[in-house]
C-alpha cells in the first residue's frame, strides 16, 4: 500500500531533484491520474503548471504537479520543488497536513483538506522550483468541494487542547468485502503546522445505521509511518455505513469522532 512509499514529508520545503515527469523505472503503484484540476503559467510564460487529479474534496486527495516548458509543453528540468497548501479565510490564512507521497517520483503528494472552498474562502497550492537557474514561486488557486457524505473527523486533544483529524486515504478504491483501511491522523500544532501523529490507538466498528448491523472480520488501525495508520474494514453490502473511531493515547482515550461513507 502507500505507506512503503510514504517518506513523511511533512515539513514544506522538500529539496527535489529532478524533472516532474520523471521516467523513473519504478511502476506506479496507483493508477495514473490524468484530471486536470488547475493550471496557472510562471509570470514569464517560461513555464506551465499543472496540477492533476481527481477533483478535491474535503479529507485526504491526491495530486500531481506537472511542470512543463512553455511553448512546446514537454516535460520542464526543475529542482528544489515544494508545495504547501493554503486557505485565505480572509482574516487569517491556514494551511493543512501534506505529504509527499513517492520517493521516485518529487511531484506527488497527499493532501487533507478540513475544509472546503467559498466564495469568501479560497484554497490555493503554494508551489516554488528552480528552472534554469530561475527561482519560481506561485500559487495555483483550486476549489475544494464539500461533498456528502464529508471524508474527515475531528476532535480536540484534553490533554492539550490542541485539534486533532482523521481521514480515510483509500476511501475512493472501497468495494463491497474486506478492504485496507488506509487512515491519517493529523493535528493542529498552528496554522501553518500540521503533522501526522504516530502511535497512538485507534479503534473502530463499522454500521449501517439505517438498518442496525455492523461486518465481522474487521482490523484496528496500527500505526505506520508519518501519521497513516493501517487496518482492515468490511463493507458487506453496498449502502451508507458509519466508521466510528476511538482514539487512545495508552490506555487514555483523547476523543472519538465518525466518517460516513456511501458505498455504490
Ligand atoms: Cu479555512
Amino acid at each position: 500500500m502507500l505507506n512503503k512509499t510514504i517518506i513523511g514529508a511533512l515539513s514544506a520545503s522538500l529539496i527535489l531533484f529532478g524533472s516532474c515527469n520523471n521516467d523513473s523505472e519504478v511502476e506506479p503503484q496507483q493508477p495514473v491520474i490524468q484530471d486536470e484540476i488547475a493550471s496557472l503559467n510562471t509570470s514569464d510564460d517560461l513555464f506551465l503548471v499543472n496540477i492533476k487529479g481527481l477533483s478535491p474534496k474535503i479529507g485526504y486527495n491526491q495530486l500531481e504537479v506537472e511542470i512543463l516548458n512553455l511553448p512546446d509543453e514537454s516535460p520542464a528540468s526543475i529542482s528544489e520543488l515544494s508545495l504547501m497548501p493554503m486557505m485565505d479565510m480572509g482574516s487569517m490564512m491556514h494551511s493543512t497536513f501534506h505529504e509527499k507521497l513517492n520517493d521516485n517520483n518529487p511531484c506527488d503528494y497527499g493532501i487533507a483538506f478540513q475544509m472546503a472552498s467559498t466564495e469568501m474562502m479560497t484554497w490555493s497550492l503554494d508551489i516554488s522550483f528552480k528552472a534554469d537557474g530561475q527561482h519560481y514561486d506561485l500559487s495555483v488557486p483550486i476549489e475544494v468541494k464539500a461533498q456528502n457524505p464529508l471524508n474527515i473527523g475531528s476532535f480536540i486533544n484534553p490533554l492539550d487542547s490542541v485539534g486533532m483529524f482523521i481521514s480515510i486515504v483509500n476511501s475512493r478504491d472501497f468495494q463491497v468485502g474486506v478492504n485496507t483501511l488506509d487512515l491519517v491522523l493529523f493535528e493542529r500544532l498552528g496554522m501553518m503546522n500540521w503533522p501526522g501523529k504516530e502511535d497512538l490507538v485507534i479503534q473502530f466498528e463499522p454500521s449501517m445505521p439505517s438498518m442496525g448491523h455492523g461486518s465481522p472480520n474487521n482490523v484496528h488501525p496500527v500505526s505506520m509511518i508519518g501519521g497513516h495508520y493501517e487496518g482492515k474494514v468490511n463493507f458487506t453490502m453496498t449502502g451508507l455505513w458509519r466508521l466510528d473511531f476511538k482514539i487512545f493515547d495508552g490506555s487514555q482515550k483523547l476523543g472519538e469522532c465518525a466518517i460516513e461513507i456511501e458505498l455504490e
